[in-house]
C-alpha cells in the first residue's frame, strides 16, 4: 500500500506513535510518506520505503497566523496524487483530522477518491479538543473519518461521551519496538550517577502541567528520605523552571539530574528501578511501556487508559491523582526488598510483550484495506 501519514514530528507520543507505524510499515514493504513541519524525531535512519514531504508556509505581512493547516491541505493533495497515495493516516485530532476532510473534497473534485484514518491520542480528545474553540471541528472531522482509533478504550470511551459521536471507534493501543527498548547492560552508567548504590528513579514527559511533575519531585523527596535514591527527569518543557525551583527550595538538588530531550531514552531506562508517571490525565501513558519493556516497574496515578497498562500489585501501583503519600508508601514497598523488585521488574517486561509493535502493525493494515475496500461513499 501506499500510505501517507500525518503526525506532529516531535518527542511527543503521538509523533513517536506514527513515525514507529510508518517505520515498521515500510519495513513491511508498504511505501510510507510521512507529511509535516519537520522531519519526525524518530525517523533517524534511511529507508528506500520512506519519504519525508515537508511542509512549509508561505510568510506574507498580511498573516498574523502562518496559515499551517492551508499549507498542509495543499501538501496533501500534492502528494495524494503525485506519489499515488491509496490511504491517509492522521494521528492527533487537532488540526490533521480536518485537514485530511479538506484534503479529500479537494481531490474527489479532481476525480481522485481518498479515505483517511484518524488517531486520537489523549489531550485532542481530554484537553485541548474540548476547548469550545476547537470542539465543533474535532467531532465533525471524527464524524466524517474514513475509521478512526483510539489509542485505549478510555480514550474511547471518554470520545463518545464528550462529543456526539456517529462513527464506530476502534480501539488500537500504543505498542514498543521489543528489540529496540529492551534492558541494556550500562554499568558504568549506572556507576556515575549512583556511585554508592542508591536506587535510581525515573520520570520521561513534555514537562506539560497534564504531567504533574511536581508530583514527582514531591514522591522521590519522601523516597530519599528512607532509601537512597537519585531521580532522573527525561525531557523538556514548560514547567520545568517551576520544578528546578522546587528542587532548589526542598534541598534535593544534589539528587536530581535533569537530563533534558534523549533520543537514547532505552539506554537511560535500562539502569533504572522505578518509574513514575502521576499524570493528571493520560490516554494511554506511552512513556511508561518504553519504561517497563526495559523492566522497569510504574508508579502512576490510576487516571485515563493508564490501569489498561499498569496492573496494580503486578507491575507497579496506581493511586488517585495527587495522591503523592500513596505513591511513595507504594515506591518504597517496591525499593525496599530486592527480591520483591526483581519480580516486578520482570513482570513489568511480561505485560510490556502484550504491547509488541509485531501484534499491532497488522491490525492497522488491517483496517487500512478494509477501508480502502470499502472506497467512496462508505
Ligand atoms: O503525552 C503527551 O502530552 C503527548 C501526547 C501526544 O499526543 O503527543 O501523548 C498522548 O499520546 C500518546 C501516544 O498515543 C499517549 O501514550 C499519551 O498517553 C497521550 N498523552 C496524554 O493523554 C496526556
Amino acid at each position: 500500500m501506499k500510505i501517507g501519514i500525518v503526525c506532529y514530528p516531535t518527542f511527543g507520543g503521538s509523533g513517536v506513535v506514527a513515525t514507529e507505524l510508518g517505520k515498521a510499515l515500510a519495513e513491511k514493504g508498504h511505501q510510507v510518506h510521512f507529511i509535516t513541519y519537520h522531519q519526525p524525531v524518530r525517523l533517524d535512519s534511511f529507508s528506500e520505503n520512506i519519504s519525508y514531504h515537508e511542509v512549509t508556509v508561505a510568510d506574507y505581512p498580511l498573516f498574523e497566523y502562518a496559515p499551517y493547516e492551508t499549507a498542509l491541505t495543499s501538501k496533501l493533495v500534492d502528494v495524494a496524487l503525485f506519489e499515488g497515495l491509496d490511504i491517509l493516516h492522521v494521528h492527533y485530532a487537532i488540526p490533521h483530522a480536518h485537514v485530511a476532510y479538506m484534503a479529500q473534497q479537494i481531490l474527489k473534485d479532481l476525480g481522485k477518491f481518498i479515505p483517511f484514518v484518524t488517531t486520537l491520542h489523549g489531550t485532542d480528545i481530554t484537553l485541548v479538543g474540548r476547548d469550545s474553540g476547537f470542539a465543533p471541528v474535532v467531532s465533525f472531522a471524527i464524524n466524517h473519518s474514513d475509521a478512526v482509533t483510539a489509542v485505549s478504550q478510555n480514550l474511547c470511551d471518554e470520545t463518545y461521551s464528550f462529543f456526539k459521536i456517529s462513527k464506530k471507534i476502534e480501539v488500537i493501543p500504543n505498542f514498543i519496538d521489543l528489540k529496540r527498548f529492551s534492558k541494556h547492560r550500562k554499568d558504568h552508567f549506572r556507576k556515575a550517577i549512583a556511585p554508592n548504590h542508591e536506587k535510581l528513579v525515573v520520570h520521561a514527559s513534555n514537562f506539560r502541567k497534564v504531567k504533574r511533575v511536581e508530583d514527582v519531585v514531591a514522591v522521590f523527596h519522601k523516597i530519599n528520605k528512607e532509601i537512597p535514591s537519585k531521580l532522573l527527569l527525561i525531557g523538556d518543557g514548560p514547567e520545568r523552571h517551576t520544578i528546578e525551583r522546587t528542587c532548589r527550595e526542598c534541598g534535593d538538588c544534589a539528587d536530581v539530574r535533569f537530563l533534558g530531550k534523549q533520543e537514547a531514552v532505552e539506554e537511560i531506562l535500562s539502569v533504572c528501578d522505578l518509574f513514575i508517571l502521576p499524570s493528571e490525565t493520560e490516554s494511554f501513558g506511552l512513556a511508561a511501556l518504553e519504561a517497563m519493556a526495559c523492566q522497569v516497574p510504574v508508579i502512576s496515578s490510576n487516571t485515563g487508559g493508564i490501569p489498561e497498562l499498569n496492573i496494580q500489585g503486578v507491575t507497579g501501583f496506581l493511586s488517585n491523582v495527587g495522591d503523592v503519600d500513596d505513591m511513595a508508601k507504594n515506591a518504597i514497598y517496591i525499593l525496599s526488598d530486592e527480591k520483591r523488585l526483581t519480580q516486578f521488574k520482570e513482570n513489568a517486561l511480561e505485560q510490556a510483550k502484550k504491547f509488541d509493535i509485531n501484534m499491532i502493525t497488522p491490525i492497522y493494515e488491517n483496517l487500512y484495506k478494509r477501508v480502502i475496500e470499502k472506497g467512496i461513499g462508505n
